[in-house]
């Protein structure tokens, strides 16, 4: 039986959840307007005004907000309340450039939890669940917004934060935590972790897991669900837009349900920032049309991804996305050719591989050298070398026909590539351009 946390909102007819965004929307415009005057700039140069928006078909007249404008107003530039209405700050785990701060009224918190809390209860959990919430805590918005979600729904929460994997197992069993939260990486570590201690999928009481802050694919999802012996659910969000919880699974694992009375998702075609219609891949862009403090308009993530309106046998109404191909700016350009560390797992897994790799790209006399290193699984290494190069042979022909492109592939030792405990490093890019 499908379970809801707030089965009015996220079951409401399209015409309902329509004019709650209409309504929302411009209440927001007028709030960023009085109060954010980096945006209003903004506004102003495009010649619009407040009373220009008058419901979300006008959605497309605003302009856009991106990563550069964050940097640009660093720290303080985007607030759009007094900073003593302020509870609480989030920061990304980026590496280049200055970090994004968001910040948050007490409400703002509430209203992220409460979209997490669906996300949970999405995934069947219940106050009957113990929930462990892998991802890190701090500046990074996995663990904080999972935990007040986990609370909100009523599951026993275990703030394990990431790390320290033996412990992590140590209280899934004595706890008997049922459902599990960390980035994908770290499930297929933890899994891994298991399998050499010895425990079997049916010894391990999880029954679900809600995994995201990164990419992952249907064959690692599948690869994991084995390992611990669970269903798994996509999770996913930014924190320009609060954290995890945009947008979740259901039960009907078709797409991730965009929480609509929240944010207004477009896609846009990333060259020219033209609206493409639904079923198109672009770029996601977001408009958050209830968080005060940090109101993001018209926010460009970088993600790749599809809509889709379709009807969800789950029961809930609001718009799905297809899990995120990558970033825009994950994507590789090798030898001109467009690569998304992505596919290069498809192809991984799809020979029996886990998600164990690492591309690392470099520039010699002027050409682009693209290698990438997999582990073998324990059940396969050999020091057979004829056994080998036949599987690095049939590796590079399912990347060449993936990719257009074929790189050296080598393969190592299982274990010889370090794990994440957070966001797994897949690429090394050693070009100076
Ligand atoms: O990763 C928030 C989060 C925490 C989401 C825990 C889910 C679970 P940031 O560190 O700001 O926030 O990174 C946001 O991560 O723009 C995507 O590129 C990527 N991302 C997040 N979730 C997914 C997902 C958190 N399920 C960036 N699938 C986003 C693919 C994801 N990519």
């Amino acid at each position: 039986m499908e379970r809801y946390y707030q089965e009015e909102i996220e079951c409401a007819s399209r015409e309902e959840i329509k004019a709650l965004q209409d309504e929302r929307l411009v209440k927001q415009v007028k709030h960023v307007w009085d109060n954010v005057p980096y945006y209003r700039k903004k506004m102003e140069e495009k010649g619009v005004t407040p009373e220009d928006i008058k419901g979300t078909e006008d959605l497309h007249r605003l302009p856009f907000l991106s990563k550069a404008d964050l940097r640009d107003a660093y720290p303080y530039g985007l607030l759009a309340v007094p900073l003593k209405d302020c509870v609480r700050i989030q920061s990304t785990s980026g590496t280049t450039g200055k970090r994004v701060v968001a910040f948050y009224t007490q409400e703002d918190i509430d209203l992220w939890e409460d979209c997490c809390a669906r996300a949970i209860m999405a995934a069947g959990g219940t106050d009957e669940d113990v929930c462990q919430v892998s991802y890190g805590y701090g500046l990074f918005t996995g663990g904080p917004g999972l935990n007040g979600g986990s609370h909100k729904v009523g599951c026993l929460t275990i703030p394990t934060s990431s790390g320290n994997t033996e412990r992590q197992i140590m209280f899934i069993q004595d706890l008997q935590a049922t459902i599990l939260c960390c980035t994908p990486s770290y499930a297929a570590y933890i899994g891994e972790t298991m399998k050499e201690m010895g425990l079997t999928p049916d010894e391990i009481p999880l029954k679900a897991g809600i995994f995201g802050a990164e990419a992952w694919s249907e064959e690692m999802r599948r690869d994991i669900e084995q390992t611990l012996g669970i269903k798994a659910y996509d999770i996913y969000g930014l924190t320009e837009l609060s954290g995890p919880g945009v947008s979740f699974e259901c039960s009907a694992q078709q797409g991730m349900h965009i929480n609509e009375d929240h944010f207004i998702a477009e896609i846009i075609d990333p060259d020219t920032e033209e609206v493409l219609p639904e079923g198109s891949q672009g770029e996601l862009v977001f408009t958050a049309i209830t968080k005060k403090a940090f109101p993001m308009m018209r926010y460009r993530t970088r993600d790749i991804c599809v809509l889709t309106r379709e009807q969800c046998s789950c029961g809930r109404t609001h718009v799905r996305m297809r899990k995120p191909k990558g970033r825009s700016d994950d994507m590789l350009i090798i030898r001109g050719v467009n690569v998304f560390p992505s596919q290069i797992e498809t192809v991984l897994m799809n020979q029996g591989y886990a998600a164990n790799y690492q591309i690392i790209i470099d520039r010699v006399n002027h050409t682009d050298t693209f290698d990438v290193q997999v582990e073998m699984t324990p059940e396969m290494f050999t020091d057979n070398m004829g056994e080998i190069a036949e599987r690095q042979k049939a590796l590079v022909e399912g990347m060449r026909s993936m990719l257009g492109i074929s790189p050296k592939v080598s393969l190592v030792a299982p274990k010889s590539i370090a794990r994440s405990e957070g966001k797994a490093v897949r690429v090394i890019d050693k070009r100076k351009i």
